[in-house]
């Protein structure tokens, strides 16, 4: 009892005490430091507000409106009708971030309303967009297929866009179950 009271004194007076109190050989605790883990990677996407310039009929909240890409339901998709060449999907957040990877999911029917050519871009302002990924051609090979997309990024941005510019079966519908963002706290950001 007496060597914890004098433990507790120690280490809430400071090494003034320690000092001069004769520190006693059996007082002195080592910790061996754990090896350095890196942090694990974060989906993002719930910190953002997602909007797009094309919604569902229904609106966002609909049984297919855009707040289903980012629901984190993969059977549950946005889809418009019809597909506009100048679609995009807007994910902002209250501050920069730098994206290290995005997830897109396809829906449940229909491949000729996948997504076929993209970009992710980032953006400050909503006015000046650096392009941070390109697709041509990406055929999503199944039916609620997640794919990530990893991606050389080390800038901060609150804005990210994905502008879908062409869909699998040319002209008509576009639909998509999931689109993610991933932040790896261990990349160096500019
Ligand atoms: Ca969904």
């Amino acid at each position: 009892m007496k060597k914890r009271t004098k433990l507790i004194y120690a280490l809430m007076t400071g090494c003034m005490l320690i000092a001069t109190s004769g520190c006693e050989k059996e007082e002195v605790r080592q910790y061996e430091l754990l090896p350095e883990q890196d942090e694990p990677e974060m989906d993002i996407t719930s910190s953002g507000t997602i909007s797009v310039n094309f919604d569902n009929a229904s609106g966002p909240s609909g049984n297919e409106g855009s707040l289903k890409l980012v629901d984190n339901d993969y059977n549950s998709k946005f889809l418009i009708n019809p597909y506009r060449e100048n679609l995009f999907m807007q994910l902002g957040f209250p501050g920069g971030i730098a994206v290290s990877a995005y997830v897109l999911a396809s829906a449940n029917d229909a491949q000729d309303r996948d997504p076929k050519n993209w970009q992710l871009v980032g953006s400050n302002d909503m006015e000046n967009w650096t392009v941070l990924d390109s697709k041509t051609d990406y055929m999503f090979a199944s039916r609620l297929q997640k794919v990530r997309f990893d991606i050389e990024n080390a800038n901060q941005y609150r804005y990210y866009r994905l502008n879908v510019s062409a869909i699998r079966g040319g002209t008509g519908l576009f639909q998509m179950a999931e689109w993610r963002l991933i932040y790896d706290p261990n990349r160096k950001t500019d």
